[in-house]
């Protein structure tokens, strides 16, 4: 029997690598997507055909319930959110709907239909915020800086708590910022690599950034849905955090990637108040020993290889580009 997974959030870009690496691993595979007036499958185009399709929306508990009745899983990864922190603060309520209150939708659906379905929340290292503890892990108090955050550690806690009411195996991966080539154009990595690629083939000629000093604790995403699984693999559910144990500052995303194709980000970034946030997060920096010795997990992908990787694919996509308009103006 082949084991059923349903992944909320699928289009996104974890959604996207899990649902990869499910499949590898012969499972049958649910997608939930919402209603859009305009589709986008970009980052599952590949393994659209192999996703079995439903339809729903995290804020709809009807749709959830439907959801988990369809698909039987036995596997649930909650991934769905408003996932970007700078528009949580013009859309705290959106946020707080989505990324908070409905993650009770998901597991009511859950305990009402299936309650021995094992359910991933996809929790976050902005719930550290403001810096308590250096590196931060499973037992540092939280300290939000964003309506994400606080949203996300609503999240968490009622993840925690339907484990204890329940007795469901409920696990939360508290999860440090990870990227790939299919991450979204707004969060720093993928605008700086696609900024990079766009300076360089004479699209752009300068990158408005916000505040260059902040660090972060950067990974490949590929890397982190495996912990995912592994975390639904084991015998009792709990919370691990998923880092890489490094940190860098935006300064030293920008110089890598600038670099990487033979510029200096000097010549090219200007300081745009409009990217600076309300508060922000200053430093993140994890530590994943319990989920490297309770799971097995490791990572594969270093910082700078994943920046030039994101880099490389930028440039073939926006040569792409250039190469489809110069063959509109042909015909
Ligand atoms: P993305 O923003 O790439 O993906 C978010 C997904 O959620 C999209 O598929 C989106 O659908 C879907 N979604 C949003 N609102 C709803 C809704 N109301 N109903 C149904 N689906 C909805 O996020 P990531 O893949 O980067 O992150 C996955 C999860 O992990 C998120 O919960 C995020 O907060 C969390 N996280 C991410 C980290 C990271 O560094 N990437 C780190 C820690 C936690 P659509 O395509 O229609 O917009
Ligand atoms: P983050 O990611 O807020 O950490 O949340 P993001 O890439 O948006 O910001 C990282 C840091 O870079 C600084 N920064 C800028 N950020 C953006 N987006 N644009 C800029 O121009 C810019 N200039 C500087 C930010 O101020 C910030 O300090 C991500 C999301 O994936 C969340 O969903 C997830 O929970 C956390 O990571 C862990």
């Amino acid at each position: 029997m082949k084991k059923r997974a349903l992944i909320t959030g699928v289009t996104g870009q974890d959604g996207s690598y899990l649902a990869e690496f499910l499949l590898e691993k012969n499972y049958e595979v649910y997608g939930l997507r919402r209603r859009t007036s305009t589709p986008n499958y970009e980052n599952v185009e590949h393994i659209k055909d192999r996703i079995k399709w439903i339809s729903g929306d995290l804020t709809d508990l009807a749709s959830l319930i439907e959801a988990v009745r369809t698909s039987n899983p036995d596997e649930v990864y909650n991934l769905a959110a408003q996932s970007f922190v700078a528009a949580s603060w013009p859309q705290p309520l959106l946020t707080g709907h989505i990324t908070a209150l409905s993650v009770t939708n998901m597991l009511e659906a859950v305990r009402i239909v299936k309650p021995t379905v094992r359910f991933y929340q996809a929790s976050s290292s902005e719930m550290f915020g403001k810096v308590v503890e250096t590196p931060q892990k499973e037992t540092t108090p939280f300290y939000p800086r964003s309506p994400y955050g606080v949203a996300k550690v609503y999240g968490h806690w009622i993840t925690v708590n339907y484990r204890e009411s329940f007795n469901m195996f409920a696990c939360s991966g508290i999860l440090f910022n990870h990227e790939s080539p299919r991450r979204g154009l707004e969060f720093v990595t993928r605008k700086v690599t696609d900024g990079v690629a766009r300076i360089k083939l004479g699209l752009q000629n300068e990158l408005r950034m916000g505040n260059l000093d902040s660090l972060r604790d950067w990974g490949f995403a590929g890397d982190y849905v495996k912990a995912m699984w592994l975390m639904l693999q084991q015998d009792e559910a709990d919370d691990y955090v998923i880092s890489t144990g490094e940190m860098h500052s935006v300064r030293e995303l920008l110089e890598v990637a600038f670099n990487h194709v033979g510029l200096n980000y000097e010549d090219y970034v200007v300081i745009d108040p409009e990217f600076t946030r309300p508060a922000e997060v200053d430093l993140l920096l994890g530590d994943c020993s319990k989920a490297k010795e309770k799971l097995g997990w490791k990572l594969d992908v270093g910082f700078k290889q994943l920046i030039e990787m994101m880099v490389d694919e930028d440039m073939k996509k926006v040569n792409k580009i250039i190469q489809l308009s110069n063959m509109e103006v042909r015909v």
